[in-house]
């Protein structure tokens, strides 16, 4: 079968409409040839406005069902993920070129915090506070908030957005959603599978409740700058972010925001250097370097750096490269010529500042339009150059080192502190690395990589990264908001000593 067959046969099974596939002018290609595989409709700018207005209607209603019935949405949501599994797993592989086994996880990380929500509708807690006054209680109440915006990035399609639409929906939000302009099957997928869990559940779901936006800039323009959206989760590039920010707190809306990470592992003279290489090798070179947490540094013991590096060497030289679709491709393509473009120039920078590179060269896949690319290490003598900017391709720099505290200042000096790991079997250096004075990173791990966040967790990080946190943990508490109530149960009223007003 064609890959342009059998993404329309996924697509009609999951609910899409093959008129859909050719129903516009945005062409989507998957990486995994480089052809088109369909040519969807976007939106403008104004029917952007208009399904704003549409999601704040069904907040309106949306926020008054209770919070445990709105967890019912998500459960059966969760149900038609389960039962869709095959279907948007390999979905996914052909729009954004994962392995099968990362598509499929994918679609499990969204599973997994349909199941988180659906206790958290149970748990939105607000604390009972102690107060001054006599006679009172206070408290405090979480709220729905209203339209959530969500701009989703190409490489985690449908994740980030379950990871957002789940805690919303059971907070009592509505949801628009602008996914990538490269990734609009999986979003119309997504949309028609909440479709029918909207089905399932009844006439309290109001109409207008997920609205699914493929469009350009504009489209992201306008859920940032509209009046009725109170808080935008974006993820993606930090020049976007850059961008939205401002915007955003130009009208005092909240933005969640999840961006780039350039992300380090330490490997410590202690270490277990069979579980670190296996770390590593997963975290540097998985889902071909395009997660926001790839490890894209490495800082090695000087009496461990012969042991390690020329074995990781040896694992990057015989790693698969290869079509995800067929095969047991370890490795799947980067997602366009632009990404091979940056990745080439990063590894000329590189060696610029006297790095020595292994990998890094064009894999022949057999389709012009397709960049495979064998993953690249990098052997720096310092931390310079490209290794301070996130390139998001499979490149990994390594340096030695040789003083702990030297390494813990290296390891914070770039801009984004998204995730990070120390492999050790020193306690004092594990704990050290995870206390105020170690990693600055919004997930800092020991002895395991620095991707494969569970949802469990918040996820985000600090500095370049945005600061934003979603799924798990309290993460919640940015999608309500929260008011403080007073309740005065006394016969009087207390004012300020010596204040009295005559009312008489
Ligand atoms: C991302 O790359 O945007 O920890 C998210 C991980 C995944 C999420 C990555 N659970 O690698």
């Amino acid at each position: 079968m064609t890959l342009v067959n059998e993404t329309s046969a996924l697509l009609s099974k999951l609910g899409v409409s093959a008129a859909a596939l050719s129903a516009g002018d945005l062409a989507v290609s998957s990486p995994v040839t480089g052809e088109t595989i369909a040519t969807v409709a976007q939106v403008s700018a104004a029917t952007a406005a208009k399904a704003i207005d549409e999601a704040h209607a069904a907040f309106l209603e949306w926020r008054k069902v209770p919070a445990p019935r709105r967890g019912e949405l998500v459960r059966l949501l969760g149900e038609e993920l389960r039962a869709h599994k095959d279907e948007l797993g390999r979905l996914v592989s052909i729009e954004v070129g994962k392995i099968p086994s990362e598509g499929l996880g994918e679609v499990q990380e969204m599973i997994d915090i349909c199941d988180f929500a659906v206790g958290l509708s149970r748990q939105l807690y607000g604390l009972t506070i102690a107060t001054e006054r006599p006679g009172h209680r206070m408290m405090e109440t979480w709220h729905p908030l209203g339209v959530v915006g969500v701009i989703s990035a190409f490489n985690f399609p449908v994740a980030v957005w379950s990871w957002n639409a789940a805690l919303a929906l059971v907070c009592g939000d509505s949801v628009v959603w602008k996914p990538s302009e490269k990734t609009p099957l999986t979003a119309l997928a997504c949309e028609a599978i909440f479709a029918r869990a909207v089905k399932r559940f009844g006439d309290d779901a109001p109409h207008g409740l997920l609205k699914v936006l493929v469009g350009g800039a504009d489209v992201g323009e306008a859920l940032v700058d509209h009046p009725r959206v109170p808080l935008v989760s974006a993820t993606g590039s930090t020049r976007m972010g850059r961008a939205v920010g401002p915007r955003l707190a130009g009208r005092f809306a909240r933005a969640v925001l999840e961006l780039g990470g350039n992300n380090a592992g330490i490997v410590c003279p202690s270490a277990d250097l069979d579980m670190a290489l296996r770390a590593i090798a997963f975290g540097a070179m998985g889902t071909a370097g395009q997660r926001c947490t790839t490890m894209r540094r490495l800082f090695v013991h000087e009496s461990v750096y012969d042991q390690i590096v020329p074995r990781l060497k040896k694992a990057y030289e015989s790693v698969t490269v290869g079509n995800p679709l067929e095969g047991r491709a370890l490795i799947g393509p980067l997602i366009d010529k632009a990404a091979f473009d940056g990745m080439q120039k990063a590894l000329e920078e590189a060696k610029a500042a006297g790095g020595s590179v292994t990998g890094g060269v064009r894999v022949d896949a057999g389709h012009a339009e397709a960049f495979y690319v064998r993953p690249a290490i990098v052997e720096m003598p310092s931390q310079a150059g490209p290794v301070m900017e996130e390139t998001f391709a499979p490149i990994l720099y390594v340096m030695k080192y040789s003083d702990f505290d030297a390494v813990i200042a290296e390891h914070n000096a770039v801009g984004a502190g998204l995730s990070s790991s120390i492999f050790t079997r020193d306690i004092q250096e594990a704990e050290r690395f995870l206390s105020a004075e170690g990693s600055d990173c919004g997930i800092a791990n020991v002895n395991i990589g620095t991707s494969g966040a569970e949802i469990g967790g918040a996820f985000g990080g600090e500095k370049e990264t945005g600061g934003g946190r979603e799924s798990g943990s309290d993460a919640w508490k940015a999608y309500m908001r929260r008011a403080t109530n007073t309740v005065n149960y006394s016969k009087a009223l207390p004012l300020a000593q010596g204040v009295s007003f005559d009312i008489d």
